[in-house]
């Protein structure tokens, strides 16, 4: 079979314990068939742009190439295009795009390196995945260097509908870049539907044929590939020394008390200050939660150089220093904010013994909170999902509750609803909801990219 080549941001490596399911999954299907895993090595060094060093390392049947950039490469690429650009864009916040030519022509000279520095490696038969929104140019500098491989791309974020994609400085260049790629996989069927929309609105292309999609002189498979979890790895993790020890604490103090979950990095699009406020109105409008219900905000910091993620940081303490100011009493604090990393095994034992995972974005490409909750419910008592539509998981779990997030009192009757839920309801929705989860785990993922990439040509 055709070697698998990976390519995204950032490395994954086998080495290291893999610490989430795409991880894992990746580095399981590299190993069953052998390829390269390229990305950014994760080093700043002060080399000339395009100068970096490729540290290619072997291990087994993987190939580890970690490309090396320097700081104005990482700005401009990193900081600034792909996360002061695209992020916002495509998570619908077009009011944050900071534009930057510079930035943009930095992130179209990294992509370059990146070709060039794969060309090195490639094979005839390679097949080649590409993953997410750093490098949504790659294929076409692959194509232009005469590349004629396979080439897939996975986008991880939500693809905006075609009114919001076209306000991005360069669209047109933007949307040419995804018609170098052989096949685009997207979280859900509404993406999809977005990226053909785009062609037939904005481009004035025919109605597309199946996922066959034409424009720019080419044709690309376009199709939902939603994400899933490696289900067996994250329930082990309840086993886990951490995690045995946190539940019997965490049980210890829920005689009385329920506990309420968010997970998630600080981000904009994750609808933090929202949940806040929907707990504050939980408070004030079903006055039983009183010392009885305890949100557990978990967020640790990510991209802390981009201004956005501060401004939402001091919203956050903010917002949660006064719920706590007001309604806390001497035994007991309404909301637990957390603003650092947690382990996985932690992770996994805080969930299953919450009666609410409350996974509530204002736009996500899929959310693997969500499935992760569900992973550790037990079946005899299981908490209840209540999930924001605005998440890609929405499209599949909808035996969750699902809510509008912007729309605090409704969430907040719908979070009260959760708590207070008969075990029969709680059962039937979980039943649901693990059959989701199990049968569209990351391996079916991974697996029905890659099926669909090698019957191209
Ligand atoms: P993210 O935006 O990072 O991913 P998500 O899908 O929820 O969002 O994945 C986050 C992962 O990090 C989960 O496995 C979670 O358990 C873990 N995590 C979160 N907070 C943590 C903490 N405090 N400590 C330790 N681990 C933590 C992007 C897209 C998503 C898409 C995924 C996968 O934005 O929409 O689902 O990629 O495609």
């Amino acid at each position: 079979m055709s070697r698998l080549i990976v390519v995204s941001n950032r490395m994954g490596d086998p080495r290291k314990p893999a610490k989430g399911g795409l991880a894992v999954a990746l580095n399981g299907a590299l190993n069953e068939i052998g390829g390269v895993w390229m990305g950014w090595s994760g080093t700043i060094t002060d080399t000339a742009p395009g100068e970096g060093q490729l540290h290619v390392v072997e291990e087994g049947k993987i190939t580890l190439a970690g490309l090396d950039l320097n700081q104005q490469e990482h700005d401009g690429y990193y900081l600034g295009y792909s996360n002061s650009v695209l992020w916002p864009a495509f998570h619908h916040r077009t009011d944050l795009i900071e534009s930057d030519s510079e930035a943009q022509e930095t992130y179209k000279r990294v992509n370059r390196t990146f070709a060039t520095r794969l060309y090195g490696l490639l094979q005839p038969d390679d097949v080649i995945w590409v993953h997410d929104y750093h490098l949504i140019p790659l294929a076409m500098e692959l194509r232009a260097m005469g590349v004629k491989n396979r080439i897939g791309f996975f986008l991880h974020i939500p693809m905006p509908p075609s009114q919001i994609f076209s306000a991005i400085p360069e669209a047109d260049w933007l949307m040419r870049c995804f018609y170098h790629f052989d096949v685009l996989g997207f979280q859900t069927q509404d993406d999809a539907m977005n990226f053909r929309l785009y062609a037939e609105r904005i481009l004035g292309e025919d109605p597309c044929s199946g996922d066959q999609i034409k424009a720019y002189g080419r044709t690309v498979t376009s199709r939902a590939f939603p994400i899933g979890i490696d289900v067996d790895q994250f329930r082990d993790l309840l086993n886990h020394p951490d995690a045995v020890e946190l539940s019997e604490r965490l049980e210890l103090n829920s005689l009385q008390r329920k506990w309420v979950t968010g997970v998630e990095r600080l981000d904009y699009s994750k609808g933090l200050p929202e949940r806040m406020k929907v707990f504050r109105r939980l408070l004030e409008k079903y006055p039983e939660n009183m010392r009885r219900t305890t949100l557990v905000q978990i967020a640790p910091p990510t991209r802390e150089a981009v201004d956005a993620y501060a401004d939402i940081r001091n919203e956050l303490e903010s917002l949660s220093g006064a719920v706590n100011g007001e309604f806390a009493r001497i035994d007991w604090t309404p909301i637990r904010y957390i603003h650092r990393h947690v382990s996985r095994a932690k992770l996994a034992a805080l969930f299953s013994i919450s009666k609410v995972g409350l996974v509530t974005p204002l736009r996500d490409g899929m959310n693997l909170v969500a499935k992760e909750y569900v992973a550790v419910q037990p079946d005899d008592d299981p908490g209840v999902l209540v999930l924001s539509r605005f998440a890609g998981a929405a499209e599949e779990m909808d035996a969750a509750l699902l809510v509008n997030p912007f729309d605090i009192e409704s969430t907040a009757d719908t979070l009260q609803r959760a708590l207070s839920m008969s075990l029969d309801e709680r059962k039937e929705r979980h039943e649901a909801l693990k059959r989701v989860v199990e049968d569209g785990d990351v391996v079916t993922w991974c697996n029905g990219f890659l099926d669909c990439l090698r019957a191209q040509r």
